[in-house]
């Protein structure tokens, strides 16, 4: 099992022509994986982007290990992780890495961690096309989902739209903008 924790890639940006200004915060997922009594890794393997955390928890009763294949560009060697216990790492650095159980590897104990680069939404040329229209450009991910929020006080915010991304670059056009000061962020869906 895995879980997915809250995951969010914000850009902001300020809704006036003049107040651009673009900010990023990027908050890690958590991602589990058991070592069980069956000698495996579950699951086997895992996905996850640079910055996210990786736990294994060894539901098994003998102790095993997470440790990188030899030649890994990022090792990593937990140690003996006994029974109940758990072992969290950080992956910051993008590729696939190879990993087995020191003890168990000959069983089949081995598991697989993709780690992709993040690319997060970046926001630009605010511009007001009319006086109820506000529009600005995402630069994020194609087929990526983005979710458009705006706030007047930067603290309740209001998601107004949900795009997937028709392209790496598009615009975004609030069609019933006020000529009051209003925020936009752009978080990246899941
Ligand atoms: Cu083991």
């Amino acid at each position: 099992m895995n879980k997915r924790l809250n995951k969010l890639k914000i850009a902001l940006v300020a809704g006036t022509v003049l107040g651009l200004f673009a900010a990023r915060i990027v908050f890690a997922t958590k991602y589990f994986v058991n070592m069980t009594l069956s000698y495996t890794f579950d699951p086997p393997s895992l996905t996850i982007e640079v910055g996210d955390t990786v736990t294994w928890f060894n539901q098994d009763i003998e102790d095993h290990t997470s440790t990188s294949d030899s030649g890994s560009t990022d090792p990593w060697d937990s140690g003996d992780v006994h029974s109940g216990d758990s072992w969290p790492r950080q992956f910051n650095s993008p590729g696939t890495f190879n990993y087995h159980c020191i003890y168990h590897f000959n069983q089949g104990m081995t598991g697989t961690i993709t780690v992709n680069s993040v690319v997060p939404p970046t926001l630009s040329s605010p511009m007001r096309p009319n006086n109820s229209q506000f529009q600005f450009t995402i630069s994020g991910t194609v087929g990526q989902t983005y979710i458009i929020e705006t706030s007047g006080n930067l603290a309740n915010w209001v998601a107004i739209a949900t795009n997937v991304a028709p392209s790496n670059v598009f615009n975004y056009t609030n069609t019933s903008a006020t000529n009051l000061t209003h925020f936009y962020r752009v978080k990246q869906g899941l």
